[in-house]
């Protein structure tokens, strides 16, 4: 299957992919507890690109929820479709950068980079053949933003390649990959 790892980032990436998950579990048939209750078999077949199976027949967002303060993570996670998603899929800092441009560039964004690149590591390697890597956020939005993007953007796998190929590209250090 041709996966997708999903990042949001951000207020605006998580808003927004806030409701991209309940459309696309609406679209599938599946519901906020994670099972499956479509009308078609359809529904059924590429779920594994935006899904991972857990224990029980469960879909699980295949996502990394990211923002330097909690909040907009306590937003998803009392959405409707909060308690689809892994308690490890949500990274994030406490403090926020607060529209201090330094602190997302190099104390609180530069340090929350490293936990973002090893849950995305841990997704993509559980994939069988990754697809590609789609990050959701506001282009707009401060330079924690900006960090991630210049770290994922330098990544080849970005255009899509083999899990295999990744895994050997994750022997590297993340800012290198
Ligand atoms: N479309 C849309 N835009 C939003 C939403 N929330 C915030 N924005 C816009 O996003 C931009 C700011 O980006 P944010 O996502 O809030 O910034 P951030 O990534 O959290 O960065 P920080 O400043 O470090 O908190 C502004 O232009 C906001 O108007 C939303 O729910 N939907
Ligand atoms: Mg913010």
């Amino acid at each position: 299957m041709r996966e997708i790892v999903h990042i949001q980032i951000g207020q605006a990436g998580n808003n927004i992919g806030n409701k991209f998950w309940e459309v696309v579990s609406d679209e599938h048939g599946v519901d906020p507890t994670g099972h499956w209750h479509g009308d078609s078999d359809l529904q059924l077949e590429r779920i594994n690109v935006y899904y991972n199976e857990a224990a029980g027949g469960r879909f699980v967002p295949r996502a990394v929820l990211v923002d330097l303060e909690a909040s907009t993570m306590d937003n998803v996670r009392s959405g409707p479709f909060g308690r689809l998603f892994s308690p490890d899929s949500f990274v994030f800092g406490q403090g926020g950068a607060g529209n201090n441009w330094a602190k997302g560039m190099y104390t609180e964004g530069a340090e929350l980079a490293d936990s973002v690149l090893d849950v995305v590591r841990k997704e993509a390697e559980g994939c069988d053949l990754l697809q590609a890597i789609a990050q959701l956020s506001k282009t707009c939005s401060k330079e924690s933003v900006k960090h991630f993007q210049r770290c994922f953007e330098e990544k080849p796998f970005c255009t899509g390649t083999r899990a295999k190929e990744w895994k050997k590209l994750s022997l590297q250090k993340p800012s290198r990959i």
